[in-house]
């Protein structure tokens, strides 16, 4: 049958995907599609041609499945060509493969006790370790298997391979095979210094090996962190092998070759499949990534037996396991509200099988890694979900945006409770100002609003909370004051006594005193000693609500930072419904005078700002000083600031106190000053 022109065209288009991905993975080393996807391309433009044979071409990029080798580095002839291995994608796969061994090798049992040898499919690149006499005189990558790129320098650079062999024994000619990888910690450790530089990350592992051993310069190759497992012999000359594959490999390891330590003889298919299980279910700690495992008939007289067919060998498969990344589309870039207010930016996916599930949402960790990602609806994207880590977008596919898109910003409001969202300098996490309003924050804020050192409301339990927020019978903490104990007995586990004593805890805690209702609501940063000391220094909930952030910072132990916190908690008007309705429902506190610190003294009228780092004592400890001494400490340096007290490392402060004049002191200076 013709192909008709549409299935030309597909054919044609299919080939210019495959061409564009080849380049970046081989020559740019910068992948935009995950590995299953270009596998399904690969095999849909086999099929297409298997239909259709006449559509063939020689420049077909199925005819030479592979790489072509960088005009840098010099090409390798593989004497023997280095075979490619099948896959199995399911159990019944894997059963169809041992059905052709045990047939081709004319068992009538079906060979049930098969041996063979397992390992684990390393996520890395295959690499050809060539020794004359036993010295490593030529490493290769495997290319197209017949021809691959000389990469000697850099194979030398990796610690496990062995630049001459231990031993004695082994073939004057010894070529083998096997897999160069990076572990995943050197991945992690080398992205995040890459990171930290600016410089360009590696996507995964396997690209980070594959890249790092098609260098030029083989000191860059060394600085990362490689290893090697070899897992085949492949030419030899002048010397024998003994008859199964696994004694093959402990030789490999006695003349000091590195393989893998997971490497088992098994019995069939069944043993095949515990050994799948077993790996499967250690994926996540062997360290390094793996793909699936590779099942390989042990007996080298077999092995003879099989042969193989094109390019692959017929006794050997690769089983693999579901695929860790996978494309889809971002349908919304939602923000959730965390239990403490943190907003996650979350990717609202297209439906994808990947890691064995059906995924529908994505981590975006932070408002930054966002960003840094530059994420939009409409987006392609690699979602990444490996082991039962939550599944995160790896990065958008840029040649698959739509036009008109538009970058996704911090929303202003929170979407649960419409308070203000927060976000101080420096901090990866934006939070929501709503605390005890905000329903998604609810359970949490009133957890800690009922603890101990807060309204001390003994016997009401975080379940409990749990349970009555659910219900919305606390939609606002007030509604605590309004419980009733025929509504609280009819509870599980809750007795009329105990229901009665919750009453009764709950009425007593109505009388409390402001330090502890400051430190009950729950503002990020003021914990109990910090409270006490806004409310000693203030005496009324009026005052503080009304300080502004240099009258806050005046308060010992309170800098910048949680002056910015009290601010932006007490101007969300939210916030200050919650208080009044609280002290509508009875909660009381006796006031004091305000004990603000200014005493007469040598620094009487004189306004004080701090920074860097002072000899002999701490921030807090010169702002004491200063109070004691009648003078004034604030935040930030502006024309009304008399002295500027720096220490080592002072920024942008002293900058700013020199540009306006402002006298600088050091801490000697300062203890002048304060006559002490
Ligand atoms: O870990 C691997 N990636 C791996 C690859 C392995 N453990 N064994 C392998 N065995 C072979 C044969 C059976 C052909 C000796 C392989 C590969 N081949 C292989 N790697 C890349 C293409 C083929």
């Amino acid at each position: 049958m013709n192909a008709s022109a549409a299935i030309r065209k597909k054919v044609e288009s299919l080939r210019e995907q495959i061409r564009y991905h080849n380049y970046r993975y081989h020559s740019l080393d910068d992948i935009e599609i995950p590995d299953a996807e270009y596998d399904r391309l690969v095999r849909e433009l086999q099929e297409l041609e298997e239909e259709h044979p006449e559509l063939v071409t020689d420049d077909s990029p199925t005819q030479r499945v592979g790489a072509e080798p960088s005009s840098a580095l010099a090409t390798v002839q593989h004497r023997l060509p280095m075979l490619s291995l099948d896959n199995a994608f399911s159990e019944d796969e894997l059963r169809d493969f041992h059905a052709r061994v045990a047939e081709k090798l004319e068992f009538e049992d079906g060979a049930p006790d098969l041996r063979y040898s397992a390992e684990p499919k390393l996520d890395g690149a295959a690499v050809s370790l060539l020794y004359e006499d036993g010295v490593l005189v030529r490493g290769a990558t495997r290319g197209d298997g017949t021809t691959g790129e000389d990469i000697t320098h850099n194979v030398r650079t990796i610690q496990s391979v062995p630049l001459r062999l231990l031993g004695e024994g082994f073939p004057r000619t010894l070529e083998v095979r096997g897999e160069v990888f990076m572990p995943r910690a050197g991945f992690e450790a080398y992205n995040k210094k890459a990171r930290q530089a600016g410089e360009k990350t590696f996507v995964n592992p396997r690209n980070a090996a594959a890249g790092s051993l098609r260098q030029l310069d083989p000191r860059l190759t060394a600085e990362r962190p490689l290893d090697m497992y070899v897992y085949s012999v492949g030419l030899i000359d002048e010397g024998g092998l003994p008859d199964y594959h696994s004694e093959v490999i402990k030789l490999l390891q006695a003349w000091g070759l590195k393989t893998c330590p997971e490497s088992r003889v098994v019995n069939g298919v069944e043993g095949c499949l515990r050994y799948y299980e077993d790996i499967g279910a250690r994926r996540d700690a062997l360290g390094y990534d793996i793909d699936g495992v590779v099942y390989k008939v042990d007996s080298l007289a077999m092995q003879r037996e099989l042969g193989f067919i094109s390019r692959a060998p017929r006794w050997a498969i690769a089983h693999k396991f579901p695929a860790q990344e996978e494309l889809t589309t971002v349908e919304a870039v939602e923000f959730q509200v965390g239990r403490t207010g943190a907003l996650t930016p979350v990717a609202r996916l297209a439906p994808v099988f990947v890691g064995g599930v059906t995924v529908s949402n994505a981590t975006l960790h932070n408002i930054d890694e966002l960003h840094r990602k530059d994420v939009r609806v409409g987006d392609t994207v690699i979602v990444r979900r490996a082991g039962d880590v939550i599944p995160e977008v790896v990065k958008v596919v840029m040649s698959r945006r739509p036009s008109k898109t538009r970058r996704v910003h911090l929303p202003k409001l929170c979407p649960v409770c419409r308070s203000h969202v927060e976000r101080i300098d420096g901090e990866a996490v934006a939070r929501c100002t709503g605390g005890l309003y905000c329903k998604a924050q609810r359970a949490e804020a009133l957890k800690h609003f009922v603890s101990r050192k807060a309204l001390d409301v003994d016997g009401l339990g975080a379940k409990l909370i749990e349970q009555l927020v659910a219900e919305e019978r606390l939609s606002d903490p007030s509604d605590l004051f309004r419980l009733g104990r025929e509504e609280l007995s009819s509870r599980e586990r809750m007795g009329d006594k105990s229901a009665d004593n919750l009453v009764r805890a709950i009425d007593a805690s109505r009388s409390t005193t402001l330090a502890r209702f400051l430190y009950a609501l729950g503002i990020r940063e003021v914990g109990e000693a910090t409270a006490t000391n806004l409310a000693s220094y203030f005496g009324s909930l009026q005052a503080i609500q009304d300080a502004s952030l240099d009258e806050l910072t005046q308060v010992p132990d309170v800098g910048p930072i949680v002056a910015q916190r009290v601010r932006s908690f007490f101007e969300e008007q939210h916030n200050l419904d919650v208080i009044e309705r609280l002290l509508e429902s009875g909660v009381y506190w006796a006031e004091s005078k305000p004990q603000q610190v200014a005493e007469e003294g040598p620094l009487t009228g004189k306004t004080f700002v701090i920074t860097g780092t002072l000899p002999s004592m701490t921030r807090d400890e010169a702002k004491a000083l200063i109070q004691r001494q009648g003078g004034k400490v604030t935040g930030s340096v502006s024309s009304k600031t008399d002295f500027l007290v720096a220490g080592a490392n002072a920024g942008s402060k002293l900058a700013k106190a020199q540009s306006l004049k402002v006298k600088v002191l050091d801490e000697a200076d300062l203890l002048e000053l304060a006559a002490v």
